[in-house]
């Protein structure tokens, strides 16, 4: 069964829906528009269910759609009617959605995951690659581009109830062919405004949390007093500062609810915790100089199998990074949500950019990712794909 690329629900066997494609009246679609969090006007979506005789692997003639529909269609999610890509029934998706705070490095981390992506997928023999038109001009525009073309930082990724829709639409991409299947990656960058605001629980757009296969969440050391402190003089300093991890990983939980997504905690800008290396006599030099520590290095682009060991490794050291960052709260509130239910957790350490950026620009000496993938890999190795 696949999910839906946008509100991640499984498209079920026994309904179908389509929206016609011709020129035609157009009303306010209600059901889109509670899902993408803005006014959706299209042509009225028609539903074709699966008749009580048909076999299980049912699909509704061409020529029975057209003739209710009155017309050309495409096909849509029964549940929140976005445009399903050509193909989409027979695959498998992966379904993954970014959270954090603002500024904690979501926009940039996927940015660079799909370069690192693309890399191993070359080892996998996997061609990864946009699966729509829509991905393949969001990404270049508003990821690729301002980053690896115009070498500065990334825009705030806007609130969902904001205009800018392309910045609101999932990214799909192709991991090829794995086992028989085709595979794809979805990924949900959300604005971390959006989720700093706890009013957000409850709202219909966000509800796809609780569907996804993996919540990367990302917690900002930055945003440590004491690491800030340490590192004044060694890395610039950051303009962009976002709000408390702790309440934002709340409303995460609390959308997850009794939800089982696999829920990757992510020590986003690791860069600059390694540069603690260089605060002469230091705690922080200390722990962060251990050449035999899982975080000093980065097996990621290894390609199969998924390395367990390693990342069971480093998920113990990140958690006990994390105590010294006095954030043990963030440790406990995933170990035991205020929700009561339980959650499958793992932590990892990235960087995206591998050097701070200076002002707004990327620093000189470029892009050099250390252990992106490994949150991604994690939750594609839960459902076998790339393992
Ligand atoms: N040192 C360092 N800084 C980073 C890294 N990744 C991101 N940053 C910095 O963090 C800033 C914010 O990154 P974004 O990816 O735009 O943050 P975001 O989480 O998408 O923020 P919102 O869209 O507001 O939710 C960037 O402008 C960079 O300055 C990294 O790997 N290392
Ligand atoms: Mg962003
Ligand atoms: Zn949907």
């Amino acid at each position: 069964m696949t999910k839906c690329p946008r509100c991640f629900t499984p498209l079920p066997d026994d309904r179908t829906s389509w929206l016609p494609t011709a020129p035609g009246d157009v009303e306010v679609d209600d059901i889109a528009t509670a899902f993408q969090g803005t006014p959706v006007r299209s042509g009225r979506v028609v539903d074709l269910d699966r008749p009580a005789t048909a076999d299980d692997d049912w699909s509704p003639d061409p020529s029975a759609v057209e003739e209710k529909v009155g017309g050309p269609a495409v096909e849509v999610c029964p549940t929140c009617h976005y445009r399903l890509p050509v193909g989409w029934r027979s695959a498998h998706a992966t379904c993954i959605a970014m959270a954090g705070a603002r500024a904690t490095g979501k926009t940039v981390y996927i940015a660079v995951l799909v370069k690192s992506l693309q890399l191993l997928g070359e080892r996998l023999n996997c061609v990864v690659e946009p699966a729509t038109a829509e991905t393949e001009m969001a990404y270049r525009e508003l990821y690729e581009k301002p980053l690896y073309e115009e070498r500065g930082i990334l825009e705030s990724t806007p609130a969902a109830h904001t205009s800018n829709q392309h910045q609101r639409e999932p990214l799909i991409f192709s991991l090829g062919t794995w086992h028989g299947t085709r595979q794809f990656l979805v990924l949900r960058d959300v604005a971390g405004e959006d989720l700093e605001n706890p009013n957000n629980v409850h709202v219909q757009h966000m509800r796809f949390f609780a569907q996804a296969d993996g919540v990367v969440f990302m917690f900002d050391p930055l945003k440590v007093e004491s690491v800030r402190q340490q590192l004044h003089d060694l890395v610039p300093v950051q303009e962009r500062v976002g709000g408390d991890p702790r309440s934002v990983l709340r409303t995460v939980l609390s959308i997850i609810g009794d939800a089982t997504p696999n829920l990757a905690v992510v020590l986003s800008k690791f860069d600059a915790l390694q540069a603690l290396q260089h605060v002469e006599g230091s705690e922080w030099s200390e722990i962060m100089s251990q050449p035999g520590a899982a975080f000093s290095r980065d097996p990621s682009l290894q390609y199969a199998p998924y390395n367990e060991i390693d990342g069971r490794l480093l998920h113990h050291e990140v958690r006990s990074l994390l105590d010294k960052l006095e954030a043990k709260s963030m440790v406990m509130a995933v170990d035991q949500p205020h929700t009561g239910a339980a959650v499958n957790s793992r932590f990892f350490a990235v960087s995206a950019l591998g050097e701070s950026p200076v002002g707004d620009r990327l620093h000189h000496n470029g892009i050099s990712p250390f252990r992106c993938l490994d949150p991604v890999r994690w939750v594609l190795a839960q459902r076998g794909v790339w393992v």
